[in-house]
């Protein structure tokens, strides 16, 4: 890839309402995807491999559990500043902001929140250091949009639980240490179960020929007569909810991730369009050039000010499901149009991996999908504006 020119738009002076914790936070991981993210990521994503030598560096940036409190080895900031790391990571590479995401939402969290303290104590650190990595199993093969109709269920037995069925599409879950998964018991009441590598009868076969999120594995997870310690079930919370609890915290995540993809498409689109003459001219001296980028920027800036607000309500603990939601469906939605647009400024260029735009654009179809289709969100909205469900 070209060298990492970055300059982060703040159009409307974003930074004014950072505290200066949030700034130090942010810089720290701008630099950190400068020095290490940005030289080898497109190597990776061309390889369609995970470069695992970042764990460490995520792990010291604080990615992994940003706001679980320190005693349990987390960074124990805010919201927002959770926000700017996956914002600053994803302006690297989707992909590994995905890793942070699901370390530190998907993982972390319902540990934290819903595991007993013997299982916080037995799994957070080794997560926050990155000597552990986590996934989490919700999506099966017939249940994606709709996970109430899971089939992977487990059995008491006694003395351990049995766990049958497979999960599909699960990030991380090639080289994963353990899992957390979602699964059904014998009254079909939801609950999650930590899987450990190494369980007799769990595997966890790797998807291969994706076009999108490259420098991230994914890959199933199948349960053939699992025999899961009780120790092992997630104690606090059940139902479908539980697993949705963790989504809320991970698509806010995602909703600052996809601006910081946005900001490197612009960034990257305004310095060619610059620089490239065509017609004796530059080509951000024509109009309809022009008219891409005004568009972008202004984009950008209103998804930069709705989702600050939203970490303000998520920081008060007033952050909607539905609310988040919409930042999620906006911000990536803006982010995958602005790739669209920037491809095109930077012409065939924009096919090359000498620059960042074509691998976020691809990226980003993933991003749209996952965590929530686009629709689903807008049915979520749809839903909490109306009172009526039409997912159904
Ligand atoms: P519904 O009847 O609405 O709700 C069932 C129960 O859950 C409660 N609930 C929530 N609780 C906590 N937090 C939330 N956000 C909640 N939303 C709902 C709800 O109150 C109810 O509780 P109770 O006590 O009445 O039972 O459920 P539904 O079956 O109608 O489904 C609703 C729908 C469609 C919105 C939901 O299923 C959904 O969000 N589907 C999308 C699935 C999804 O997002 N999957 C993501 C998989 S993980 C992933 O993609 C990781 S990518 C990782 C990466 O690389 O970054
Ligand atoms: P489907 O649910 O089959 O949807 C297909 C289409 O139908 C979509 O356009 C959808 O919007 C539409 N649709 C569905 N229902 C409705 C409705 N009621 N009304 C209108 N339209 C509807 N999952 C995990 O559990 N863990 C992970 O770590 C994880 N990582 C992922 C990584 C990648 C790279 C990808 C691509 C996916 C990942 N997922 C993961 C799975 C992801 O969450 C699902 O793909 C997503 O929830 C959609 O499910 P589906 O693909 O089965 O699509």
């Amino acid at each position: 890839m070209a060298q990492d020119l970055f300059q982060a738009p703040d159009y409307y002076g974003l930074d004014d309402l950072l505290t200066e914790e949030h700034k130090l936070v942010r810089d720290a991981a701008r630099e950190w995807v400068k020095r290490e993210v940005s030289p080898i990521i497109e190597d990776a994503a061309q390889e369609a491999k995970f470069p695992k030598q970042l764990l460490s560096g995520l792990a010291e940036i604080g990615a992994f559990g940003p706001y679980i409190p320190v005693e349990y080895g987390g960074a124990g900031l805010d919201q927002i500043s959770y926000g700017l790391i996956m914002q600053e990571i994803e302006r690297g590479d989707s992909g590994i902001r995905s890793t942070a995401s699901v370390q530190s939402s998907l993982v972390m969290y319902p540990i934290w929140k819903y595991g007993n303290e013997e299982q916080r104590q037995k799994y957070l650190p080794k997560l926050a250091s990155g000597e552990f990595i986590g996934c989490f199993g919700l999506t099966e093969p017939n249940h994606g949009s709709n996970p109430s109709g899971m089939e992977t269920k487990f059995k008491d037995m006694g003395d351990h639980y049995l766990l049958n069925g497979a999960k599909l599409w699960i990030s991380n879950s090639p080289f994963a240490d353990i899992a957390v998964v979602w699964a059904k018991n014998e009254e079909g009441r939801i609950h999650g179960l930590i899987v450990e590598r190494g369980m007799e009868g769990f595997s966890t076969p790797e998807t291969h020929h994706k076009w999108s999120l490259r420098a991230s594995a994914t890959g199933e997870l199948i349960f053939d007569n699992v025999k899961v310690p009780k120790e092992n079930l997630l104690p606090n919370k059940s139902g479908l909810g539980a697993p949705l609890g963790c989504l809320d915290s991970a698509r806010y995540g995602i909703a600052w991730g996809a601006i910081g993809a946005a900001m490197d498409c612009y960034d990257t689109a305004l310095r060619y369009a610059k620089e490239r003459i065509q017609f004796g001219k530059p080509i951000a001296a024509f109009q309809l050039q022009q008219k891409k980028l005004a568009e972008m920027i202004t984009e950008i800036t209103k998804a930069q000010f709705l989702t600050w607000r939203l970490g303000v309500l998520k920081n008060e603990g007033r952050a909607t499901t539905a609310q988040i939601s919409m930042a999620k469906r906006n911000n990536v939605d803006m982010a995958l149009k602005i790739a669209r647009e920037s491809r095109q400024i930077l012409g065939a260029m924009g096919i090359t991996g000498d620059y960042s735009i074509m691998r976020h654009m691809m990226n980003l179809e993933s991003v749209i999908t996952y965590e929530g289709t686009h629709d689903i969100h807008l049915l979520i909205t749809g839903l909490d504006i109306t009172g009526i469900s039409a997912f159904k």
